[in-house]
């Protein structure tokens, strides 16, 4: 493996077929203003986990949850809230390779859209969308939600839910990211924990497809060692000079 692992990707990129999947968490949107989930003693705004990111706490209090969420889409759409420069280079290397870069995040912002990424699959949901629970039909929106609003797709009364993936929930689109991973060359993960299944697992299953796999980070994640190369700092300088 070269030494200069900042100029492996750059020859890599001239490779006509390079495939590269990203994975991101809350680690690059840090620094746009949004916070990470486990810096905070596992409390998110001082609400566990339990309440605000489960079907359980759902159904116990949804009016709380409903305003979690709906404080979290208005901090999104402040004007303060913008893609950075980790974001940015990520969107310069998909206008680069194209269809042969895809970003698979956790995050439910909308920032690697917004900094001009199109290949993006959101595995927990997303912040700017609602579902309704009998069509699985996910809906923008950019207003607050309650309990109250009705679903406009299957036009019955039926309370639109956060479209959040909770813990006991299946992330979405799992088959499309299995077969990325398993073409993958180069397998990224930048700013995640790697505290939550299956994206902690993903690592592991590049390694075993022969991609080669590197860890952007500000500080070694659980999964570390699983990495063939990782480099610690934050997102905004490390990510930018990986890729460029
Ligand atoms: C920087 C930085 C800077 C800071 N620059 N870096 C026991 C064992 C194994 C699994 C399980 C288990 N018990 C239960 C499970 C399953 C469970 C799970 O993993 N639990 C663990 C807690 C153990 N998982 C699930 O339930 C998932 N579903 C599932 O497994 O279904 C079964 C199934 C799967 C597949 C196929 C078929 C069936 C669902 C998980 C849903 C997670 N949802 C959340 C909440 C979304 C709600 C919301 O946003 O409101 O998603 S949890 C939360 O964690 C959020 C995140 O996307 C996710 C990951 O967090 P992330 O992004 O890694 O953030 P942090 O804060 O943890 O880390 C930030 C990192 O950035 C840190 O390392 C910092 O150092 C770094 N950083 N600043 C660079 N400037």
């Amino acid at each position: 493996m070269p030494a200069n692992k900042i100029s492996t990707i750059a020859s890599l990129k001239n490779k006509k077929a390079l495939k590269i999947v990203v994975l991101t968490g809350a680690g690059i949107s840090a620094e746009s203003g949004i916070k990470t989930f486990r810096d905070n003693n596992g409390l998110w705004e001082n609400h566990s986990v339990e309440e605000v990111a489960t079907p359980e706490g759902f159904a116990a209090n949804p009016g709380l949850v409903y305003r979690f969420y709906n404080e979290r889409r208005q901090q999104l759409l402040s004007p303060s809230i913008k893609p950075n420069e980790a974001h940015n280079a990520l969107a310069k290397l998909e206008q680069g390779l194209g269809n042969n870069v895809v970003v698979v995040t956790q995050n439910v912002d909308n920032l690697h859209e917004r900094a001009g990424n199109k290949n993006v699959i959101h595995m927990h949901g997303e912040l700017l969308s609602v579902k309704c629970p009998q069509s699985n039909k996910s809906i923008y929106t950019e207003s607050n939600t309650d309990a109250t609003m009705l679903c406009e797709c299957c036009k019955t009364p039926n309370s639109l839910r956060p479209d959040i993936v909770w813990f006991g929930e299946v992330p979405y689109h799992m088959d499309r990211i299995e077969q990325h991973l398993y073409q993958a060359d180069i397998f990224v993960s930048i700013g995640t924990s790697g505290n939550v299944y299956p994206a902690a697992g993903f690592v592991s299953f590049a390694n075993s497809c022969g991609a080669h796999t590197v860890e952007l980070n500000l500080e070694p994640s659980e999964t570390e060692s699983q990495f063939e190369e990782k480099i610690h700092g934050p997102a905004s300088v490390i990510v930018p000079q990986f890729v460029e």
